[in-house]
Parts: structure tokens; sequence; C-alpha cells
């Protein structure tokens, strides 16, 4: 039992204090989240703007890019307008900042939350700063949407089955459907509990992760296809050339989420999927489970991420920067066993 996730976190000092005081008083409020929006983004961001609604706000949800089609579903999601199309000399008295570990991520909403305003910031990412006015960063949460509805309990907000539906998918997507390390009981019980408000997991789920469309079940397929296992089956490698991308008819962003296959077989401890970009360009995406830190490997070659997530651009050809890879594989198991 972690105290701090289970007592209900009410005192006057904690942040959910000062942004509910904060939030109370503020006329009219801009809710915005990262550039590149995934669930948890966005269904933090409805959730929020479904409470602020329900406090008679006028609310103002505002993304810089676009929302992705496995999104679509979630109730209200086209009432987030993109930052281009308000008016430039709108202003705001507060910006509701979610999930931005700077306010940069907020892409172009950013420019709308300068000259004073309240900014409340929530955000669960390791490397949050504190840039706003009031800050509630949980590192330990699993989601920002975890947090919303601890929020939520707090404030006596009565969670309805689109809020509920919305709060479940930012869930289940930031823990990698309750797969990864952050997905305590806690976020079960939640989970549990906006099903209880509402929330399908048939439904969500299908929805986000079993509704592909042809072209990109078909390039993963030809990528699957080109599996190789090297280093006494310890590394796998996939590969995705702009053949299989023309022949498949799916864009690259088809290809997000491909290189989660090289650590599905058993013994893989490092995988990686090489993507041709062009004849001396490969963009490569690393993963691990095991001690060695790729994003050491990825910064070699000036990108970047987590310790078992990275990628970076190599300036080869595929077949060149394959052996490049493999030879800094190789060394990196062999130091980690
Ligand atoms: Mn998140």
């Amino acid at each position: 039992m972690n105290p701090t996730k289970t007592d209900m976190p009410t005192g006057l000092n904690h942040p959910i204090s000062q942004i509910r005081g904060t939030l109370e008083k503020a006329t009219r409020i801009m809710v915005v989240s990262h550039i590149d929006p995934d669930g948890d983004a966005l269904g933090t961001q409805l959730a929020f703007g479904s409470y602020l609604k329900s406090l008679g706000k006028e609310v103002h949800l505002v993304r810089d890019s676009g929302i992705p089609d496995k999104y679509r579903f979630l109730p209200g999601v086209d009432k987030i307008v993109q930052a281009n199309s308000l008016p430039k000399d709108i202003s705001f008295d507060t910006g509701l900042v979610l999930e931005c570990p700077s306010l940069k991520r907020a892409g172009s909403a950013a420019g709308f939350l300068a000259n004073g305003l309240q900014i409340v910031n929530i955000d669960h990412h390791q490397d949050s700063a504190e840039y706003g006015t009031v800050n509630w960063i949980d590192t330990k949460a699993s989601s920002v949407g975890e947090m919303a509805y601890e929020y939520f309990q707090a404030t006596d907000f009565d969670i309805d089955s689109d809020v509920a539906t919305c709060l479940y998918t930012a869930i289940l997507t930031d823990t990698g459907r309750f797969r990864y390390a952050s997905t305590t009981s806690r976020t079960m019980t939640i989970a549990g509990n906006l099903i209880a408000h509402g929330a399908d997991p048939r439904v969500i789920c299908d929805f986000v992760y079993y509704d592909m469309k042809a072209p990109t079940m078909i390039l993963t397929g030809r990528v699957l296809n080109s599996i190789e296992y090297h280093h006494d089956g310890r590394v796998c490698i996939l590969t995705l050339t702009a053949d299989m991308l023309a022949e498949s008819g799916a864009d690259e962003s088809d290809s997000d989420g491909l290189v989660d296959f090289t650590l599905f077989t058993k013994g893989v401890t490092t995988g990686a999927l090489l993507k041709e970009i062009d004849a001396d360009t490969t963009k490569v995406s690393l993963r691990s489970c095991n001690g060695v830190n790729v994003a050491e490997i990825a910064a070699k070659f000036g990108g970047g991420g987590h310790f078992n997530a990275a990628g970076c651009r190599v300036p080869l050809s595929l077949d060149k920067a394959k052996q490049e890879i493999l030879k800094l594989l190789r060394d990196a198991n062999g130091q980690s066993n």
C-alpha cells in the first residue's frame, strides 16, 4: 500500500486544493496538451473540459497537431480546436496545461499562454519543469488520467460515462494496456471505478488497438516477415524498406508501434526497427528489456529517448546502418551480461 496514493489528497497545501482554488476563480480558460497528442493527452483534456463547463466556465480546448484516427471515438473530441483557428486577439485569464513537461510541448498553443496568465500545470513526466503558477507533478502516477480521477474524486465532480470513457482511454494507453511498471493496484481500482461509471473496456480497447486500416495490417505483415535474430538470439531486428511502404499503401506513421514486436520473442533483450528513409538515411527505433541503455546508443547518432526506448537517424544506407547498430548492440549486451 502506498499511503500517498490511497489517502484522498485534500489537505490545504496539496496542489489539488490550490488548483481547485485557481480554476474556480477563472473566467476564460484554455485547456491544452502536448503536440502529437496521445490517449492521455486527449482524454484528460476532454475530461477537464467537462469539469470546467460544469463550473460554468468559458472553456476553450486547444491543440497544436491533428488528432489520430484511433482517438476519433472520444466523446467531444471535435471540440478540441487547432490553435491557429483561434482569433489572434483572444485572451485567457487561465491556462490548464496537461501532460507537458515544458510549455514548449504545447506547440503553437503555447503562444496563448504568455502575458501573466494563471497557469495550472498537471503532469507525470520525470523531466517536468515547474513552469506553472500551480504545479502538480506526480511522477509515480501511471498517467495524467489517473491524476485527473484523483482530482475529480477530491472535488466531488460527478463523472459521467463520457468522462469515464475519456479517463479510461487515458489510463489504458499510458500504461500500455495495464502492462507497464507504472500500473499499480490503485490504477486498476480507478480503472474499475471508471467502468462502473460507464466506460466500456471492450469498445475502448477495440477502437484504440484493434481497428487498424488494411494497409497498416499489410505493412505489419511485410515488416514481421523481415525478422532476423542475432547474437545468440538476444537481438531482434526488423526492417522497413521504402518498397514495403509503397507496396502496402501505408504511410510511415502507420509503422508506429511496430518496433514493439522486436521484444516479443523469448530470449530477446534488445531490438531495433530500421526504417529506410533514403539511400543514405536510416531511422532507427531501439528497445531493450534488460540493462542495456538504448538512449546511449541513440545518442551516438544525435538521437535520444529513455533507457529502454530510444531512437535516432543514422546517416547510412539501411544495410550499413544495420551492421553498425548490430555491432553497438553486441557490445552493449556484452557489457550488461
Ligand atoms: Mn501521460
